[in-house]
């Protein structure tokens, strides 16, 4: 069978990785801007100063997406642009840039989604505390005022956060990401709940400020279990495994996906994480459970899972087998299955229709002597991902969309510009734009309405 008629082609970027013009037209500093200056944080101390200088060159970008098809185009929003120190007066410079930027893809042809975190808070309200401060929560909506205000009329697809597990997990947790914090866990608990409030602070803003229905979202991701086999214990095994909530990380799915959709954090979590819990109110909850209107979704990899003699939930040692295909980030097993049992297991659990607000390959591609980028791992990785996909909305399976993760090569936060995971190459010397053969592999397919796998 074939992809649903209206499902959603597109492709994905975020402001602090294309962006570049890092202090131009008053947008402040992010906390981005400043771990990245830390030497030694990032992959041959890298920055996003300039990355692929996309805030001069937006123009030409459009029109590449026009190009390659793309129905819909996922950006964020540099929240210091808007607003330089997080709160107050916004800056009208920046928020005329995403004015233009809208107005541009919509002339194109191509609808944007937004998002208004991709991870570039404004260094200022890191100072005062970040998602530790409670304040966040009434911050986050000022600025989500803001935005619906300005781009409400002309946008109505949104995101509130965009991967909350690497916010906290690596942001707080773990010190690899910005802002760079080792926190204990409790810290990260409290912050991740002020992060899903403000985040129904936001969906309420949006939902005020913005004309006629939206759809909106938060753009969640873990790492998917996948049966071993496809019997009924290994199903059932894969999917306690995948809503579990007993870890003590931030990666936790069930986490951070609950408390919207049913009001309340995962009791197992509740009881393994005990005294670690923040005070959580009936109001706090009430907040963060505001009605979403899809499921939105980030899907790269996976591990195997199979029941053991008591059903209970066993990964496969070694995951995929040695030598099993990977992207040059260590962490992208090739897993095509992936998104099938993803949408499967959420859809099902949560009722919602799902979108796949990112799915890439990232390798280390650049311009062969004839001129063009050649990249036939990435066009195989679509491919199969994208059967499976096919193979999800062949069942009923409700999925919606697909944004290929990303547009064109960019910043890859700690990892620099090292690992490309462009549809369109990057020359970072000269901000050579070189679509790739996944480019033109995906124009066809786009055309074909997904007939051609
Ligand atoms: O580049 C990132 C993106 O910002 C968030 N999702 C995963 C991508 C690849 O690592």
């Amino acid at each position: 069978m074939s992809f649903p008629k209206n499902f959603v082609w597109g492709a994905a970027a975020a402001a602090y990785q294309i962006e570049g013009a890092w202090n131009v037209d008053g947008r402040g500093p992010s906390i981005w801007d400043v771990f990245s200056q830390e030497p030694g944080k990032i992959f041959e101390n890298h920055n996003g100063n300039v990355a692929c200088d996309h805030y001069h060159r937006w123009r030409e970008d459009i029109g590449l997406m026009r190009d390659l098809g793309l129905k819909a185009y996922r950006l964020s929003l540099a929240w210091p642009r808007i607003q330089p120190t997080g709160t107050g007066k916004p800056n009208a410079k920046g928020l005329a840039f995403y004015d233009r930027l809208v107005d541009g893809l919509l002339e194109a042809g191509i609808t944007p989604w937004v998002t208004l975190y991709h991870w570039d808070m404004p260094q200022a309200l890191q100072q005062r505390g970040g998602f530790l401060n409670r304040e966040m929560v009434e911050w986050f909506g000022d600025y989500a005022e803001i935005v619906a205000a300005r781009l409400g009329d002309r946008v109505k697809h949104w995101m509130t956060f965009n991967e909350p597990p690497v916010v906290m997990g690596l942001g707080y947790h773990e010190g690899k990401f910005a802002p760079g914090l080792k926190l204990p866990f409790a810290d990260c608990l409290l912050g991740a709940h002020h992060l899903l409030m403000a985040h129904g602070r936001g969906v309420q803003a949006l939902r005020a400020g913005c004309t006629g229905p939206v759809k909106i979202s938060l753009a969640h991701t873990s790492r998917e279990r996948i049966p071993a086999t496809e019997s009924k214990r290994d199903i059932e095994a894969a999917r306690h495994d995948y809503f579990a909530s007993t870890e003590r990380v931030m990666w936790n799915l069930s986490w951070w996906a609950d408390p919207i959709m049913f009001g309340h954090y995962p009791a197992d979590g509740v009881k393994a994480f005990g005294a670690d819990m923040p005070k959580v109110t009936a109001a706090d909850l009430k907040l963060i459970a505001q009605k979403i209107d899809f499921l939105a979704y980030n899907c790269y990899s996976g591990w195997q899972v199979r029941a053991d003699a008591k059903g209970n939930a066993e990964r496969l040692p070694g995951g995929w087998g040695t030598g099993n295909p990977r992207g040059t980030l260590s962490w992208l097993e090739i897993a095509p299955e992936a998104p099938y049992w993803a949408a499967r297991f959420q859809a099902q659990r949560y009722g919602l229709p799902l979108v796949f607000s990112e799915n890439g390959y990232c390798n280390t591609d650049f311009v062969h002597l004839d001129g063009k980028v050649h990249d036939p791992q990435r066009i195989d990785f679509m491919a199969r991902y994208l059967r499976a996909i096919r193979r999800a909305t062949d069942e009923g399976v409700p999925v919606a969309g697909y944004f290929y993760w990303s547009i064109m090569d960019n910043f890859e936060w700690a990892e620099g510009y090292k690992d490309r995971f462009g549809l369109v190459h990057v020359d970072y010397q000269t901000q050579k734009r070189t679509p790739k053969d996944s480019f033109y592999w995906y124009r066809d397919f786009i055309r074909s309405g997904g007939a051609k796998l």
